[in-house]
């Protein structure tokens, strides 16, 4: 199974805690996009994100994904005080295709797969687009939903350097 991970961070160590899911996936890495820095969605009031897309080719199930994720969450000390808050680190799994291409949809309560807010988020998008040219979502091409989003959303999301 190929696993679209969106990743974040906008406390400690930010550069350090999205490395430390790359180490996780080491060898299972298809592709990876370059890191952005983004203005934080939803709850506006705190530091700017660093975000990155990995497409990961697993052999676990979505949920034993997910927890994979969860645990690497926890080990950066990610605690849930506030929704859409600041956080340590956030993985999330944006999208799943079986070995022959085809989107993979999980509704679960624990899960929901493709992600339900990817399609309007430019610091995921962004940074899946440069990982994968030919990304789809939900049947549409990645590259046109960015197209439909607000240039300004767009334009915000920008490459660094550590
Ligand atoms: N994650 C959120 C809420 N807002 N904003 C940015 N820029 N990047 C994120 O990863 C992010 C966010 C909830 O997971
Ligand atoms: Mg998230
Ligand atoms: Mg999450």
């Amino acid at each position: 199974m190929r696993a679209v991970l969106s990743i974040g961070s906008n406390m400690d160590d930010k550069w350090a805690l999205l490395r430390s899911v790359s180490e996780e996936f080491a060898g299972q890495i298809v592709a990876e996009s370059p890191v952005y820095a983004t203005p934080p969605w939803g709850v506006e009031d705190q530091d700017d994100f660093l975000n990155a897309v990995l497409i990961v080719d697993v052999d676990e199930s979505p949920l034993e994904l997910l927890r994979r994720g969860q645990r690497l969450e926890q080990q950066a000390h990610r605690v849930r005080v506030r929704h859409w808050g600041p956080r340590t680190l956030d993985v999330d799994v944006v999208a799943l295709f079986d070995d022959a291409g085809n989107p993979i949809d999980c509704d679960t309560e624990e899960l929901t797969v493709p992600h339900p807010h990817a399609h309007a988020r430019a610091f995921v998008l962004v940074p899946w687009l440069a990982a994968d040219p030919g990304a789809t979502l939900a049947g549409e091409s990645v590259e046109g939903i960015v197209d439909k989003l607000p240039p300004a959303e767009v334009a915000a999301v920008r490459v660094v350097e550590p």
